[in-house]
């Protein structure tokens, strides 16, 4: 069998039913001629999904799904620039490890060098942003065989990209797409731990939980460091970690303020630090293990690092960033399994004593940090209306049931100083922090059935538009966008003021209206200016409706910069 004899609808039928066997939970179509065998080959198989227009929003509505699910999920395109589009989500994907499959549709081998159109060099294309890629043409069932396999433990680690080469015909008779969803088959959850080398693997698993269980004999400072991902994390075993190490970690990091104690406002309390004039080695740690996207506070990675601390990474595929100037150690694991697998260590070690001066070294974080959770209340009420009061009141307002997602910029930094409400872990597009999917990201949680709420800057909504060229679209949706006429972060920045082209090239400030935008995709939209009539407006907000809401919350830009340090100075009390 090769994919030429066999043809281009049986190869397709084949990677349909080979993935489908093998877990895939969803699949995002963009409309295209050479995708057509897949397009015939996964539309019958009534998985959740749809079609969007353009592939860069298609990309992310698949990896919101897969964020969702906990499944992969495919997102399927023709040939050409196509195919480049989705290499903004397969980034973030790749450095949030959510299983996103990139299938692009190809001519045949050797189209592009023949000159011929809506050609590029395909294979490969996303190679240093997956962790594996493919060439569908099997030449027998076995290679067929042995490529999904190859694709379903990639999957365990992150993104891959599938490049098909097909020739024609592309166009068989009387497919019929399946609006009916069928139930997720029963497959390989992506969080599942089936490593390549398993004996490699428990080596440097039990040497990670050797060298904890000595850290606590030893006393030593152990810091849990946690940036984005998607799990909630086990509420005992991070109780277990509390017990002996400092949880620090973003928001979106899975580990729950209010269920342990962690502190999530990362940037505040470093300012706060700074501010005290005290030195750094009081705080520094012995022993920092980290998980996730990249912490958020530049501020607070750089003074870590100044330490020179041993590092510890979690990750399942085998990264082991040198994010505090020494190089790190990979443990092998989901972060969910390492973090259990570190809070028996930790229990195993308890035996000795805690040593004075590491509860010292605790109470000094905690001292520090419960003092600003004390001003919080404070320098919240002296803030008049910004960008800040707006945060605020919607983080009252958000229902307990909602699944949160937060625009990149602004929003999932305010987010930190609120205790959440709600129940689940929040999501924010970390890992490459690009802004322009953090719309259709959420658009695809809806589509697999979350009820969703996104906290959105204006230009970040502006840019990501097209999330909503989208069929079907799901009505369970709400947007609150903050618009502050530009990018309200860039005020937050020494340097864009200095350059003398703040407004103009960073902030970008601009008088766009958003009714026009929401009135095209048939959302439903309403605008409030202060904060009364936001409070009004969210009392019913979440209510059931017929069609995504859109709430613009019109914010004063220098007001809200202003409003942001003032806080930052006030909490300190
Ligand atoms: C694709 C991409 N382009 C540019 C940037 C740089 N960038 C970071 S934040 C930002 C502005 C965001 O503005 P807005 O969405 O209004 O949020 P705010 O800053 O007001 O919270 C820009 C352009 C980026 N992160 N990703």
């Amino acid at each position: 069998m090769n994919a030429e004899s066999l043809g281009s609808m049986n190869a397709a039928q084949s990677l349909a039913s080979g993935l489908m066997e093998r877990g895939l939970g969803g699949i995002v179509f963009s409309p295209g001629s050479r995708n057509a065998p897949l397009i015939q080959a996964f539309a019958s198989a009534g998985l959740p999904g749809g079609v969007a227009l353009d592939e860069r929003s298609a990309a992310h509505h698949a990896l919101g799904m897969a964020l969702a699910l906990r499944r992969p999920v495919a997102v399927c395109c023709t040939s050409g620039t196509a195919a480049l589009n989705h290499g903004p989500a397969l980034a973030e994907a790749d450095r949030s490890g959510l299983p996103l499959i990139s299938l692009t549709a190809d001519r045949p081998e050797g189209a592009h060098s023949e000159w011929q159109s809506q050609t590029l060099r395909q294979d490969g294309l996303h190679a240093l942003h997956t962790r594996a890629h493919f060439t569908w043409k099997p030449e027998s069932e076995e290679e067929a065989v042995r490529q999904l396999d190859g694709m379903a433990e990639a999957l365990q680690c992150g993104p891959i990209h599938v490049n098909c080469p097909f020739d024609d015909p592309l166009y068989g008779a009387g497919t019929e797409a399946h609006t009916e969803v069928q139930p997720i088959p029963e497959g390989v959850p992506f969080s599942l731990s089936k490593p390549i080398d398993l004996s490699a693997r428990e080596t440097r698993i039990s040497a990670f939980q050797s060298r904890l269980k000595q850290a606590v004999n030893g006393g030593e400072r152990i810091l849990l460091l946690g940036g984005t991902q998607p799990l909630n994390l086990a509420m005992d075993a991070l109780a277990s970690w509390s017990t002996h190490a400092l949880l620090v970690g973003d928001p979106t990091s899975g580990m729950k303020l209010g269920d342990v104690p962690v502190i999530t406002a990362c940037d505040r309390w470093w300012q706060a630090w700074q501010a005290t004039g005290k030195a750094w080695k009081e705080v520094e740690p012995d022993l920092i293990v980290s998980f996730g996207a990249p912490l958020i506070s530049r501020k607070l990675r750089a003074s870590l690092a100044d330490g020179s601390p041993e590092h510890w990474h979690l990750d399942q595929g085998g990264l082991a960033p040198r994010a505090f100037g020494t190089p790190s150690r990979n443990v092998p694991c989901a972060v969910d399994e390492g973090v259990a697998l570190g809070a028996k260590a930790l229990k195993s070690g308890e035996s000795a004593l805690l040593p004075s001066f590491l509860s010292e070294w605790r109470k000094a974080w905690w001292d520090h940090e419960n003092a600003l959770r004390t001003g919080h209340f404070t320098a919240l009420s002296a803030a008049g209306w910004s960008d800040l009061k707006a945060h605020a009141c919607l983080h009252d307002a958000l229902p307990s049931d909602t699944v949160l997602h937060l625009g990149n910029s602004t929003p999932v930094r305010y987010a930190a100083l609120f205790p959440p409400l709600y129940d689940c872990t929040p999501w924010s597009n970390r890992g490459a922090a690009g802004i322009d999917g953090c719309t259709s990201t959420a658009v695809g949680a809806a589509m697999a059935g979350q009820r969703v709420t996104l906290i959105t800057g204006e230009l970040g909504f502006l840019y990501d538009a097209n999330a909503f060229h989208l069929q079907p679209l799901p009505a369970d949706l709400r947007i609150a966008v903050i618009h502050n006429g530009g990018g309200g972060i860039f005020r937050w920045l020494d340097g864009p003021e200095r350059t003398g082209l703040g407004p103009s090239h960073f902030e970008w400030q601009h008088d766009t209206e958003l009714r026009p935008l929401c009135d095209l995709h048939g959302l439903i939209h309403e605008r409030v200016e202060d904060e009364d009539s936001l409070k009004s407006a969210l009392m019913d907000w979440w209510s059931p409706a017929e069609a995504p809401k859109v709430l613009e919350i019109v914010t004063p830009s220098e007001e809200s910069a202003t409003a942001y340090f003032r806080y930052m100075e006030a909490v300190r009390g």
